[in-house]
């Protein structure tokens, strides 16, 4: 099972959440235009790198260029928070003659699967810290903390300084999923859209 880069990167780009896994060969690209400010936009370019793309020797092309690099891991699944170390590891390599320096940044994916947690919250926190990461909470499922978590990326980049209100522009609300009603018992169908986005003119995509 795959951690959700490319549930992420769905997510953030369209707005959108497929529950099928499909491998992701080699690297795959979004593009997303967003308005950090009143005043300034960016288009932010994802590069989507498969899971299986850490012996493939490709790694140093992918990340040529880049400003930063994501890893995640599933916090159901241990054996992906395990593999944290190798990528790190393969990254370093591959980035090791690049003169601009890379941002490195830990994900957390899948909290709203927080019943089935594998990876304690303070393991988390030491391992960002050993390996000095920003680190952030976010579920692709349900869209928490997406958004914020590009956004800030984006400016910390930039060296732009966002007010509340252009942080409020692309907050979301979260709704927990709602239980299936057993059959007998059936009301009409509830919405089961798993969040709802609060609409703004500012944060567009293009
Ligand atoms: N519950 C839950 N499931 C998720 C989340 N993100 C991804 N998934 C599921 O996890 C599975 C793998 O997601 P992918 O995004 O395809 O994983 P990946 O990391 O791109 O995998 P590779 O391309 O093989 O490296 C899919 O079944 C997704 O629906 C999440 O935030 N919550
Ligand atoms: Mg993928």
């Amino acid at each position: 099972m795959g951690k959700g880069t490319t549930a992420l990167c769905s997510r953030y780009t369209e707005d959108t959440f497929s529950p099928v896994h499909t491998y992701t060969s080699g690297v795959e690209f979004y593009l997303k235009r967003v308005r950090l400010t009143q005043e300034r936009s960016v288009t932010l370019q994802l590069w989507d790198v498969g899971g299986t793309s850490l012996s493939g020797g490709m790694l140093n092309n992918y990340l040529y260029g880049a400003h930063i690099a994501l890893f995640v891991y599933d916090v159901s699944n241990y054996t992906s928070f395990e593999s944290l170390e190798a990528w790190l590891e393969a990254v370093g390599e591959a980035t090791r003659h690049q003169s601009r320096p890379l941002r490195r940044v830990l994900l957390a994916n899948k909290s709203d699967l927080e019943h089935i947690r594998a990876v304690r919250v303070e393991k988390h926190k030491s391992f960002a810290a050993d390996n000095d990461l920003m680190s952030f909470l976010v579920s692709a499922q349900s869209g928490e903390n997406v958004a914020q978590m590009f956004q800030h990326l984006a400016a910390i980049t930039l060296g732009q300084r966002l007010t509340r209100a252009d942080v409020e522009q692309v907050s979301t609300v979260v709704r927990a999923q709602i239980a299936k009603p057993r059959p007998e018992t059936a009301l009409p169908r509830p919405p089961t859209a798993s969040k709802v986005r609060i609409k703004s003119e500012v944060c567009c995509l293009q």
